[in-house]
């Protein structure tokens, strides 16, 4: 019976088949863009990784059922592919688990899915068509009952080449996982079918801290929050803006120790400088972002809750209710809207903004991106904010009230710049990421002072407020010596946690400026501008409050448990005297210890308050709460 056996058994057949199919839907249908040659060495073999370890299942059955499962597998997978490119041809994206529940999404791709699938789309399915004939025409020629130590040898094989594969992926973009980044990048690096996978593990985590939720502890929260956030804001201020437009600028990895700063001899950010002279600021303003970098702080400054200590909540959150800052302002009549060139769906940033409320996302297809004007990660922050105003008069013109938030790029690791947009010269230390870091954040200072003129010349400028904060740092701690010789410190833990101001300013034409020193941090701005809008946030659940009142917390807590409050700054199970930066020794729980233990009741709180902020995400807490002011 065994007789004719063929050389090649079908799986490996299959394996190499969809491969190779597999690589050219990537290469030349998703068109994923490849940086450098570790990136298209992963395209390259991922595909195949995949297959063999799909097919290689198939030598545990026995013969009949090896062609059975062959065929079948390759239909599927297949049917996944062409889904995808389906989907991808209307929203350039990956299909996620909770998209293909979220109603509307679905709908829109019911009505134009006839219009999406062309012709030669026959042509995805020639190798299940080769397959299937094949199995057909030779039967169990093609399989074969392995012994066990084959079947050993090959399970081990192609568990080490994904391993090998997974490994490449996590060198070639570190913390691939936790991080949860870009759909397109885990499809680049783990392949469509493992991103699937990690989809489907990601939704089902969220959906049990969901299902075991049953609103009840929301009472307590929501008491909590309403006891520890003034609600009634700063009177003075409330108001002052009330129906302008709102400017919001997210400062790529800008922090505070480059403001009022030199570098050789020269002020590094003098359009900053400048405006902070006729602006609000806040010179101890922390970010609280956590692995969700950019995300995080549109995460907490959309709502006034803390991220996840693990991932994005833009991805790992993004259906759950919310009641955000341009859900809130749009109720007020404000139309709101994102201004950034990059992927949509970068940080899932398209799914997160629709359940947020934004009105539109000006994403990377509404700019002309050519290789002149873009730089690392894209376009150039300076034609950004240029090719951004025939939006913005548009908006001008038909929308105001508006709220608009531009993400600036250009100032992101690793700090690339064009020889002809440097305008100071690079520093002199061992740290290649610093020295660059001065001239792409002197950039980023030219591009804004661009963009108020622009903001001037257009008129837009006399009904709006320009509100610009930094994201989070762009030195990390891995520069500690470059980084110490330019502050000419010692880089110690709390330097570190002071390293996490970033600037946050308050322009609003015609007022006077003030810098205020007290604590502040990303979860005070939602409620800071709804009270400037003059906006009743009194039923809001928030975390923050309003930077201009004086009754407020004093302290500001960041993701990892380290806080800041006027006089202590703790880190690491240590606390310290926030003026000298002094260690304080001793125990900090003790009660005996009265200068020690002066951090001991803020970490109580802090953690209690982090821990409150969890619950409401991973539980989505909200929609048991009625806010009073749903449409
Ligand atoms: C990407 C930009 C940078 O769109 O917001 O993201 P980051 O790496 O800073 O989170
Ligand atoms: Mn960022």
């Amino acid at each position: 019976m065994n007789m004719k056996k063929l050389h090649m058994p079908l799986y490996i057949i299959a394996a190499l088949l969809f491969g190779l199919k597999t690589y050219i839907i990537y290469r030349f249908i998703f068109d994923i863009t490849l940086e450098n040659t570790m990136q298209e060495f992963i395209l390259i073999i991922n595909p195949f990784v995949t297959a063999f370890f799909i097919f290689v299942l198939s030598i545990f059955f026995n013969e009949r059922r090896q062609l059975k499962y062959i065929k079948y597998a390759m239909l599927l997978g297949s049917l996944i592919l062409f889904f995808n490119i389906v989907f991808f041809r209307n929203f350039s994206d990956f299909i996620t688990i909770p998209l293909l529940f979220q109603g509307s999404n679905a709908a829109d791709l019911g009505s134009s899915v006839l219009g999406l699938i062309e012709g030669w789309d026959i042509a995805l399915f020639l190798d299940v068509a080769i397959v299937w004939i094949l199995a057909r025409k030779y039967g169990t020629t093609l399989t074969s009952s392995f012994s066990k130590r084959y079947k050993r040898l090959a399970i081990v094989l192609s568990l080490l080449m994904m391993a090998g594969n997974f490994t490449l992926a996590e060198i070639e973009r570190p913390q691939l996982f936790q991080r949860t980044f870009d759909r397109e990048y885990l499809v680049k690096n783990i392949g469509i079918f493992n991103y699937h996978i990690y989809d489907a593990i990601l939704h089902s985590k969220s959906k049990a801290q969901r299902v075991f939720a049953d609103g009840n502890e929301l009472t307590e929260i929501s008491d909590y929050m309403k006891e520890e956030t003034t609600t009634s804001g700063s009177e003075e201020m409330e108001g002052i803006a009330k129906g302008k437009n709102v400017i919001f600028v997210s400062l790529e990895s800008l922090q505070s120790f480059v403001i009022n700063n030199k570098m050789n001899g020269e002020e590094v950010t003098p359009f900053l400088n400048d405006l902070i002279g006729d602006s609000y600021y806040f010179e101890n303003f922390y970010h609280q972002t956590e692995q969700g970098k950019t995300s995080d702080s549109e995460f907490i400054v959309e709502n006034s809750l803390y991220p996840s200590p693990r991932g994005a909540v833009y991805f790992t959150h993004s259906s759950n209710d919310f009641h955000s800052l341009p859900e809130i302002i749009g109720n007020n009549g404000y139309y709101s809207t994102v201004f950034h060139s990059n992927n949509k769906s970068f940080w899932n940033r398209d799914v997160m903004y629709d359940n947020l409320g934004y009105d539109h996302f000006y994403s990377e297809t509404a700019f002309e991106v050519t290789e002149e004007n873009s730089v690392g990660w894209g376009l150039k922050d300076k034609p950004f904010f240029k090719q951004s105003m025939k939006y913005l008069q548009q908006l001008n013109q038909k929308e105001q009230p508006f709220y608009a938030k531009f993400i600036t790029l250009t100032n992101h690791y690793p700090f690339e710049l064009s020889e002809e947009d440097a305008t100071i010269d690079p520093y002199d230390s061992n740290s290649n990421t610093l020295n660059h870091y001065f001239q792409t954040v002197r950039y980023m200072d030219e591009a804004v002072e661009e963009f108020f003129n622009h903001l001037k010349e257009t008129g837009v400028y006399e009904d709006s407020i320009i509100i610009l904060m930094g994201d989070h740092y762009g030195i990390s701690d891995f520069h500690k010596k470059a980084m110490s010789q330019y502050l000419d410190k010692e880089y110690t833990d709390f330097q570190h946690v002071q390293l996490q101001r970033v600037p946050f300013i308050v322009h609003i034409p015609g007022e006077e400026g003030k810098t205020f020193s007290k604590v502040a941090g990303q979860i005070d701005v939602k409620p800071t501008i709804l009270n400037l809008l003059g906006i009743d946030d009194s039923n809001d659940l928030s975390f923050g409050t309003d930077l201009f009142s004086d009754d407020r917390k004093d302290y500001v807590a960041l993701r990892d448990g380290s806080f800041i409050t006027d006089d202590y700054v703790y880190t690491k199970d240590q606390c310290y005297n926030k003026d000298t930066g002094e260690l304080i020794e001793g125990n900090i729980e003790s009660s005996d210890d009265e200068e020690a233990s002066a951090c001991g009741p803020y970490m109580e709180q802090v953690n209690k308050e982090l821990n409150y902020s969890d619950q409401i995400v991973f539980g989505d807490l909200f929609r048991f709460y009625d806010f009073g002011d749903e449409e």
